[in-house]
């Protein structure tokens, strides 16, 4: 199998999280490729031009993170990173959708702040995206008990999802707020597998 990657998309590192937590690292073939300049070979596979695109042995690709990660997920053999029933597949699957459109935000203000020329940015829209980061980290520090002891694809995709708030610098000083939460991510970032796909500086 071969991963189309890039080393600071948060989407490819929730990706290559779970690759290391389930010891699936050494099946797959990793290619960093640029999805934003729309390259000729990244079409063929996916037409939305993103990564993280899974190619496989036999020539289908899959995407996107979250189709891509549950594919992986039943092809390991210890214990799976999305519980396949339960009330946990949900709530796993729910912490999934918060920490992805926690990401949603933070790439859309990224673009908007980085891509877009200054004269035609719109406040509007970067103030309605922070608001709902903001939320979404302070649900995260209410509820912080649900997140202790998880080594999932939620609690991945919200270590993820905060490594990329602070790779961007998206949500300032996020920690002063939520001390807990803050606590979480410190002890969790510490994981080989977090610390083996930190994005670069
Ligand atoms: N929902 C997608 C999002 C993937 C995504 O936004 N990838 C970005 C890199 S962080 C990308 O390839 N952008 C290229 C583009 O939008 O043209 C997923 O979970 O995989």
């Amino acid at each position: 199998m071969l991963l189309r990657h890039s080393p600071t998309s948060p989407y490819v590192r929730k990706v290559m999280v779970l690759l290391h937590e389930t010891g699936l690292l050494d099946q797959i073939a990793v290619e960093t490729i640029d999805g934003w300049s729309e390259p000729e070979v990244l079409l063929e596979e996916n037409p939305l031009s993103m990564v993280p695109t899974l190619v496989l042995d036999d020539g289908q690709t899959l995407f996107d993170s979250r189709v891509i990660c549950e594919y992986l997920d039943r092809r390991h053999v210890g214990r799976p990173m999305l519980p396949p029933t339960g009330d946990m597949h949900w709530y796993v699957l729910r912490d999934q959708a918060l920490a992805d459109g926690i990401l949603d935000c933070a790439v859309l203000i990224f673009v908007e702040q980085q891509k877009r020329p200054e004269a035609q940015r719109w406040d509007w829209w970067l103030e309605l995206k922070r608001r709902a980061i903001e939320r979404s980290l302070d649900s995260l520090e209410q509820d912080i008990e649900a997140l202790l002891e998880r080594v999932d694809l939620g609690a991945i995709a919200i270590a993820v999802a905060i490594g990329y708030l602070d790779l961007r610098g998206a949500a300032g000083d996020w920690r002063e707020t939520r001390p807990a939460l803050a606590t979480w991510y410190a002890g969790f970032s510490q994981r080989p597998s977090m610390i083996a796909t930190a994005p670069p500086v």
